[in-house]
């Protein structure tokens, strides 16, 4: 098999967002697209030579055909061995958990998560630590520097490697090893759950209904929860991954898995629901009547998550994203845990996973996870959930109305404006930034400003500091305004605003979200003139 230096160019752009390199399948299949940032990738890591990576990816069209490139040039840059889940499928967290128990210099994981996939779709590439995690602003930074010097590529000549093979072969010298996805995440899950009790649960006839969405979490959730947990054949829909979703959006929330909410509001609702997104590191919950908002989860599994194993001994404190609601926040100060605020992103809970200073974290847009890995964790939410509802005895609904009573109720939605155009998203972030300074002390509906600024975070692991985190704008009354950008999208620019007030009046926690929040939402648009500036009537999507 010949080595062969094929000369490049940079391609601009190559910059990784939130959550590594998105952009439209067609440019990922442009000549030297994938190749430039995956040598990058080796570049920014100091080289691939006698490493092992694990590689896999949700499955998406072009997942293969960009695996069997990494493969060449892995076996080109002198890595010593990858990994790789059959027919080239991991979730990201079993991606996560094999890059960790197997000891490895880090992977590389192909997916663009909740966003559609198709050749007219979108697809990502992103790089993971030893660790496991996303890799650090450091190392991304040094990637894209990479992308901006690369002249050439090394990769090898030489046929396909079968990816549904289980087992070692050799590319060169290289040692490829075809491992099963699932066994080794489903193995984890065992250490973490009750999965006696939960099984008891579905025996005793608790009905649930799990969507993959036509995603990567399918063989994940059909081997734990209809073979190991003993729930019915046909609790898992939509559970073989195809190319391209089913057409569908692999995105968990009321938008994009709608008939699974319209269920569980009729009247033959299951017991529990939950669905999870492209690449299997999202959740959604629901109960009988009832959506769990991301940040209500992230609150109500802090507050009871010593009812499962894993967790038995306690947490060792929590963390969430910024714009995530407080929530989470008031179970932690009740519980003397501490609680941290960083960036959007989950690579920003790798050094306070790491460092030991907390075992759960969560971001409002689905994402909730533990130390058990090093990414979110769509189907570990679940087992959490289905391990509490076991144990505790009590309903979805129960859980949450008692969580309120004992917290109050952190009303919260996100409304996005996306594809707006770039210049026109700058000017509204540009209007409230340019405002940030004269805010405190204005009255709005939503309460008097107490505070106004952009998020920069410090690292209290290894003194990092992100600048440019997000707007914020918090008033007296305990509500909260944040405007931010997108790091994912791949059209134009998507705004983000996220809006949080609290109750704590035990009478009014019930009440109606929309109503709830109507004085906020209202401060927030005089604030940004957003509506003005892009000339949307409305939010595309909320959540
Ligand atoms: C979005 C979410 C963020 C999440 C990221 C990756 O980022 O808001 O919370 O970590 O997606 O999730 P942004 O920059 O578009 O707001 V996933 O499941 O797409 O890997
Ligand atoms: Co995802």
């Amino acid at each position: 098999m010949q080595r062969v230096t094929v000369a490049t160019a940079p391609i601009d752009g190559q910059k990784p967002g939130t959550s590594g390199l998105r952009k439209k399948t067609r440019v990922f299949m442009e000549p030297h697209y994938l190749e430039n940032f995956v040598q990058s990738i080796f570049t920014g890591i100091g080289g691939a030579a006698g490493k092992t990576f694990v590689v896999g990816g949700d499955g998406r069209y072009f997942n293969d055909r960009a695996i069997q490139v990494i493969l060449r040039m892995a076996a080109a840059s002198g890595a010593a061995k990858v990994i790789v889940g059959q027919n080239g499928l991991l979730s990201t967290p079993a991606a996560s958990n094999m890059i960790r128990k197997r000891a490895t210099d880090g992977g590389i994981i192909l997916s663009a998560s909740h966003n559609p996939g198709g050749i007219d779709a979108d697809f990502g590439i992103k790089f993971n630590m030893p660790n496991g995690g996303p890799a650090p602003e450091d190392v991304t930074n040094r990637i894209f520097a990479a992308t901006g010097e690369i002249a050439s590529y090394d990769i090898l000549e030489a046929q396909d490697v079968d990816l549904a093979q289980l087992g070692e072969t050799a590319l060169g010298e290289m040692v490829v090893e075809i491992v099963d996805p699932v066994e080794d995440y489903a193995a984890l899950m065992e250490t973490l759950f009750d999965f006696d009790a939960i099984h008891g649960l579905f025996a005793g006839g608790f009905t649930m209904c799990f969507d993959a969405m036509h995603a990567v979490t399918g063989p994940y959730a059909t081997e734990i929860l209809e073979r190991r947990l003993g729930a019915p054949a046909g609790t898992v829909w939509n559970g073989v991954p195809s190319q391209d979703f089913g057409k569908g959006h692999p995105d968990p929330n009321p938008i994009w898995a709608k008939p699974l909410v319209d269920l569980v509001m009729g009247a033959d609702a299951p017991d529990f629901a939950a669905a999870s997104d492209g690449d299997g590191d999202r959740n959604m919950i629901l109960g009988k009547g009832v959506y769990v908002t991301p940040s209500d989860s992230l609150a109500v599994l802090a507050a009871n998550a010593h009812l499962a194993p894993g967790y038995a001994q306690g947490l060792a404190g929590v963390a969430r994203s910024m714009p995530t609601s407080e929530a989470v926040d008031r179970v932690a100060a009740a519980k003397g845990l501490s609680c941290f605020e960083t960036p959007t992103g989950w690579k920003f809970f790798g050094n306070l996973l790491d460092d030991g200073r907390i075992t759960l974290c969560g971001e409002e847009s689905a994402g909730t996870g533990s130390d058990h890995v090093r990414e979110k964790d769509g189907l570990w939410a679940v087992l959490l959930w289905l391990n509490i509802l076991a144990v505790s005895g009590k309903s979805v609904a129960e859980l949450l109305q008692d969580h309120w009573a004992e917290y109050g109720r952190n009303f919260y939605t996100r409304h996005d404006y996306e594809a707006v155009e770039t210049d026109k998203a700058n000017a509204v972030m540009d209007t409230v930034r340019g405002k940030l300074a004269d805010l405190p002390g204005q009255s709005f509906p939503a309460g008097t400003v107490s505070s106004a600024d952009e998020f920069a975070y410090d690292d209290p692991v290894d003194s990092s500091r992100s600048e440019g985190q997000g707007l914020r704008v918090r008033f007296d009354t305990g509500a909260r305004v944040v405007f931010r950008l997108s790091g994912t999208g791949t059209e134009g620019a998507t705004i983000r605003v996220y809006l949080e007030a609290y109750e704590g009046d035990a009478p009014k926690v019930a009440g109606d979200p929309e109503e709830a929040l109507s004085a906020v939402i209202a401060s927030a648009e005089t604030i940004s003139n957003l509506r003005a500036i892009t000339g949307r009537s409305g939010p595309d999507v909320t959540t």
